[in-house]
């Protein structure tokens, strides 16, 4: 047996060290199937203990670690770039403590979903602050590595603004651990956020102590047809026409209104009936639908969530998920539609319009092929925006990652992985540009 197999098997045991290939390709493939990669084998540590022995085992071998959780990243960050990488899953980081009702605080582990987290807040009158269509499988560990936004961020923030403090392992295999949730800690550089978003290049997060909010659920749902982006802007999340028209298809979901409409906005308030119906009577909404109780208002929702799995159902989506100053989004979009058009492609567009947040899905060109991509993202650019709002840089993004940080930024960050992980062991491709260039998405069949 390889050495490094039997030395991971010696730590988490037999069990928990993937190899059949039939098993590990599920791991070596992400949600949206356009990045594939190959791994050596899949490790699932139960304890952080674990985690502590399996990346020096890892950097003794000179195999690098790609960290794990949900698998629903959408830039190829949680994807083996080499042949010889270990895929460290966290799924079985499941520790959940109690709820501290009094600091209105939980500890989660890494493994547990947003769908877990959420209800086991709820159930104590709190909410998590974060929730996403992919809430079900994304887990705690891989939504602190990526900084994810989802359907909540306007209103509570992305996750860095839940997290309080973080229980994480460094690549030579030394464990930090901030979960005690003090607040007024002012000692020095805050390694929690600073591991936040570092999409699993800087630590292997196995724990995270979050901030709750009092629960407050939005008490409606308002669906209604506008006539352009900009009717749409400064309210919440944007559909559009196409890509409504796709998830009807897909899911089999009727018409939400009477005519068709070029775009659509989805958007929660708490608010009265007569709130209700003056935010219906607004003149840019030519047509809506108002949903008061939870079920109603799941099959408002679904018309938004389901867009990811029906634009999958087409093809493989190149993701580009931008955000532009709102004051510039009706421009941006229609320098969108002549570029698209340009390529040949079709685009599906829908986001979180409150946040400027536009995913641009492109089906067309083939997955290797990020021409497309390179010019939607330098529009976004020139148009005063970000190269990613929610879903990080990942893989797909590296050599693009100058349009929106500066060369001083770029090596202030290389400084800090350089620091934490000299050897690079954690995530190498993801972040930054490798040496050599960016591997191709898909490897050729070994
Ligand atoms: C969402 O907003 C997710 O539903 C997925 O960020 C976006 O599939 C996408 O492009
Ligand atoms: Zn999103």
């Amino acid at each position: 047996m390889d050495a490094l197999i039997a030395e991971l098997a010696a730590i988490c045991g037999p069990e928990h060290v993937l190899t059949d290939p039939d098993v590990t390709t599920g791991y070596a493939t992400d949600w949206t199937r356009r990045f594939r990669g190959h791994a050596r084998c899949v490790i699932r540590p139960g304890h952080v203990d674990e985690v502590a022995r399996v990346l020096p085992a890892c950097g003794r071998h000179g195999a690098p670690v790609v960290p794990q959780g949900g698998n629903t990243g959408l830039v190829g960050g949680g994807v083996p770039a080499s042949e010889n990488a270990v895929v460290l899953s966290a799924r079985r980081l499941r520790r959940l403590d109690p709820v501290d009702t009094l600091s209105g605080q939980v500890t989660a582990g890494a493994g547990v979903t947003i769908a877990e987290l959420r209800a086991h807040a709820a159930r104590a009158g709190l909410e998590y602050g974060v929730d996403l269509a992919a809430r079900d499988s994304a887990t705690v560990g891989g939504t602190i590595a990526t900084n994810a936004g989802g359907i909540q961020t306007i209103r509570y923030g992305p996750t860095r603004g839940q997290l309080l403090g973080l229980e994480a392992v460094l690549a030579d295999g030394s464990v930090i651990s901030r979960l005690s949730g003090i607040q007024a800690d002012n000692t020095g550089y805050d390694l929690t956020q600073l591991i936040a978003g570092s999409e699993g290049t800087l630590a292997v997060i196995t724990a995270a102590r979050f901030r709750l909010w009092p629960a407050e659920p939005p008490t409606l749902t308002v669906l209604a047809g506008v006539p352009d982006i900009e009717a749409a802007a400064g309210l919440q999340t944007e559909i559009e026409a196409a890509g409504l028209a796709l998830v009807r298809v897909h899911a089999g979901l009727p018409a939400p209104l009477e005519h068709d409409y070029p775009a659509y906005l989805l958007t929660d308030a708490a608010a009265s009936d007569e709130d209700a119906e003056r935010l219906v009577e607004l003149a840019q909404l030519h047509d809506a639908v108002v949903a008061m109780d939870t079920q109603a208002r799941a099959r408002l929702w679904a018309y938004r969530e389901r867009h990811t799995e029906s634009i999958s159902a087409e093809g493989i989506p190149h993701k580009l998920d931008v955000a532009v100053p709102l004051a510039r989004i009706a421009a941006f979009r229609a320098a969108l539609d002549s570029l698209i058009a340009k390529a040949d492609a079709r685009a599906i567009v829908f986001g979180h319009i409150g946040a400027g947040n536009l995913h641009v899905n492109v089906l067309g060109p083939e997955p290797d092929d990020d021409s497309v991509d390179d010019a939607v993202l330098r529009l976004a650019a020139e148009h005063g925006g970000t190269i990613s709002a929610e879903h990080g840089i990942g893989r797909a993004k590296t050599a693009v990652l100058h349009l929106s940080r500066s060369a001083a930024e770029i090596a202030a960050m290389r400084a800090v992985k350089s620091a934490l992980d000299p050897a690079g062991l954690l995530n190498p491709g993801v972040l930054f540009l490798p040496p050599g260039g960016r591997p191709p998405v898909t490897p050729p069949p070994s």
